[in-house]
């Protein structure tokens, strides 16, 4: 019998406990011997004070296999300097088979982003699912007292709540989903999808990136039980089905915007972001960074540049794009596939509009370091941000926190979640829409001086004021009714929307 706290542990306790499926550290193995990184991303960044103010725990999979004692006493060690607690959970090589790459990656990725016809609906993927999600929702229980705040994050995990409950354990918990909610007509192809809104409505709050995927998880609530009720009007809502009642609301995800500002202002970046240009011999530049994913609309935007050669002959020789892609789920054969087409198609193009002392697309692909990847932020005349569906985007907010000269254009899927928030100053697009693509570079390259900065200064201003500790505020505050102190209070912001 496992033993769960179940009493509350007194008010000094009460922590933020994060549960996600990776923890935020990459162990790498060479040869024999373990190391850890700590993770960069921003949400760990905005995450971190509040952890460590709050004695927090963070619970995910390690990422290795088989290590067990060794990785335990690195991330023991790693806890003690962050300031709060690192718990792996461990999976087996079937787990990450049927909960991480069945489950997670063939089914739920594919499917929230549109692209049903990808989906691999086998039901020993949802087995696993399952199984692993009740082991992670055991070490919650295990771990956790009932005055803490679990927070869950994105789409592997969204049986915590469910599993929680039905242990007879009652905790405050909340649940973020990083990756858009899809509409009724997609999202009720899924075998198991009364189950996972029910387990949805088990969590005390729902975070979504948009109202629109708010929307759609009500319409797709309603459609399974038209007796659904949503109450209230406004940032968060109450949804409930039966006896199960959860609050749902939109947090736009975002950056720690003057930490990116500031380091691309620094000597460092602006020296090579000209070496850059200098490179590129001062021709316009327009940049596009993805992790290689099919959702990212790579091929769709090389085609669009071909499209823009072709169609605007002015362009040729003035302007050259740049695309950097991150290697990303290398093991998947669609993955291979997708690398192989990009590459392809960058091969084509250049060699269709190539001159002696221009080439039409630079093409990278590796993982570049923060500060170089600032550098060709700031380099970037232009950026092309064309996801075919996106929960958020996080490029489109960096390329402009980056644009410390004021002078750049965000050219901005109209499917990215970042386009709720950005479409007043960034041309959206339709990623689908080759022509309509190379419309939108052909005429924000004629765009004059004035037109970019007041665009600009509306992008930037706009993602300042919602940076990535706006979004945890928000959050928390709807999670906690307003009851988390430590957290920095010149960062502090009322609700989106109120
Ligand atoms: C998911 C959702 C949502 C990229 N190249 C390099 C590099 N990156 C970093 C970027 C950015 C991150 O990767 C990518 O974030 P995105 O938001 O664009 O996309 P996903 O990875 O798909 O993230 C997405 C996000 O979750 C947050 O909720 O916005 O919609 O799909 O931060 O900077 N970093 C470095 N070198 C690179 O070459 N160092």
């Amino acid at each position: 019998m496992m033993a769960y706290q179940d009493q509350p542990a007194g008010g000094q306790n009460r922590r933020l406990v994060v549960v996600s499926n990776r923890l935020p550290v990459a162990l790498e193995k060479t040869g024999d011997k373990w190391t850890l990184r700590p993770g960069a991303g921003g949400l760990v960044t905005a995450l971190a004070p509040v952890l460590r103010e709050r004695g927090g725990l963070w619970i995910g999979w390690s990422g290795a296999a088989g290590a067990g004692d060794e990785i335990q006493a690195m991330l023991d060690a790693h806890s003690r300097r962050a300031g709060y607690s690192l718990h792996p959970i461990e999976l087996d090589e079937d787990e990450v088979g049927g909960y991480y790459n069945g489950f997670s990656n063939e089914i739920v990725w594919p499917l929230f982003h549109d692209l049903q016809s990808r989906c691999r609906f086998l039901p020993e993927y949802w087995r696993s699912y399952l199984e692993v999600n009740f082991k992670f929702a055991e070490e919650v229980a295990r771990r956790t007292s009932p005055e803490d705040f679990v927070w869950v994050h994105d789409y592997h995990l969204m049986h915590q709540a469910f599993f929680i409950k039905s242990m007879g354990v009652k905790r405050n918990t909340g649940f973020f989903l990083h990756i858009p909610f899809p509409a009724p007509d997609i999202f009720l192809k899924l075998p198991w999808r009364w189950k996972l809104i029910q387990a949805l409505l088990d969590f005390d709050l729902l975070g979504f990136q948009t109202m629109r995927d708010r929307q759609n998880f009500i319409l797709c609530a309603r459609a399974l039980a038209p007796e659904c009720r949503v109450k209230g009007r406004g940032a968060v809502v109450t949804v409930g089905i039966g006896q199960r009642e959860a609050r749902a609301g939109s947090f736009p995800i975002s950056i720690d915007f003057d930490d990116f500002a500031g380091t691309a202002a620094g000597d460092k970046v602006a020296a090579m972001s000209l070496d850059i240009r200098e490179a590129l011999r001062q021709r316009t530049l327009i940049l596009g960074v993805d992790r290689l994913d099919y959702t990212k609309g790579i091929p769709e935007r090389l085609r669009s540049i071909r499209t823009t050669f072709r169609r605007y002959p002015d362009l040729k020789g003035r302007m050259t794009f740049i695309q950097i892609l991150v290697p990303s789920r290398e093991a998947v054969g669609e993955y291979q596939d997708l690398k192989t087409e990009v590459e392809q198609l960058v091969g084509r193009i250049n060699g269709e509009f190539s001159f002696p002392g221009w080439v039409p697309v630079h093409y990278q692909y590796r993982s570049l370091p923060r500060e170089e990847l600032m550098a060709y932020y700031r380099a970037a005349d232009m950026a092309l941000v064309t996801p075919l569906r996106d929960g958020m985007n996080l490029v489109a907010k960096e390329y402009c926190a980056c644009n410390v000269l004021g002078n750049g254009v965000l050219i901005l899927s109209e499917f990215a979640g970042a386009a709720a928030q950005l479409q007043k100053n960034a041309y959206l697009v339709n990623p689908h829409d080759l022509e309509g693509v190379a419309r939108a570079i052909h005429r924000t390259f004629y765009w004059d001086n004035a037109e970019r900065a007041r665009n600009m200064a509306g992008l930037r201003a706009s993602i300042r004021r919602q940076d990535i500790y706006w979004w945890l505020d928000s959050f928390l505050r709807a999670g906690l009714s307003g009851d988390l102190g430590g957290f920095p209070a010149q960062r502090s912001v009322c609700f989106a929307g109120r």
